[in-house]
């Protein structure tokens, strides 16, 4: 019974990372994600054991539970292979009508959705901006800055991480660093 009680929270959010209970962190280095970006041959000339991101998770509940939530805050490094800039693999959700917040915490740069019909389209990401992706539309984000981009997630905990449709298919456009300005092509 917890009538009465004043708890202290058992995870705790400070300096862009989690810890205490229930908390995951992963690390994508560029030999993890490299298939993600188009110009393999600048890929060869880099480092493939640079971090590019990394993701640390309040999974409070079990992978699927319904009803429940999970959080993240990803630090997502600068840097292109080539003139695409650093990006997260991005996914489809497995139960793909889930929805999902993001926002901007540090840095700046661009959230990358796409629909089912492969359309599209990006939102600005900065320190405040919020993001609401809603269920069928696939998210990625690039950091088109000189600075760590840093951004929060919270999404329902049955929502799942389809990568396999991206694996296969990519997202039609890629963001590019085109003479300065990024540029979806
Ligand atoms: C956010 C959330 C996580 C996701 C992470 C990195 O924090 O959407 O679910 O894992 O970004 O993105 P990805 O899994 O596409 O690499
Ligand atoms: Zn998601």
């Amino acid at each position: 019974m917890k009538s009465s009680e004043i708890l202290f929270p058992t995870t705790i959010f400070t300096n862009n990372l989690l810890t205490g209970e229930g908390v995951k962190n992963d690390t994508r280095r560029l030999a993890d994600v490299d298939t993600i970006f188009a110009n393999q041959p600048a890929l060869k000339e880099m480092d493939r054991q640079q971090t590019i991101y990394r993701v640390s998770s309040f999974l409070p509940v079990r992978e699927n539970t319904s009803g429940g939530l999970f959080f993240g805050i990803t630090t997502l490094y600068p840097g292109k292979v080539g003139d695409e800039y650093f990006i997260t693999k991005g996914h489809y959700h497995s139960h793909v009508d889930t929805a999902e917040f993001y926002w901007g915490v540090e840095g700046e740069g661009m959230l990358i959705l796409m629909d089912l019909e492969r359309n599209v389209w990006a939102e600005r990401m900065f320190p405040g901006s919020l993001h609401y992706i809603p269920g069928k539309v696939a998210h990625r984000v690039a950091n088109t800055g000189y600075r760590n981009l840093v951004f929060s997630a919270c999404w329902p905990s049955d929502a799942g991480h389809d990568y396999d449709s991206i694996a296969r298919d990519g997202f039609a456009k890629r963001l590019l660093d085109m003479d300065g300005v990024p540029t979806l092509r």
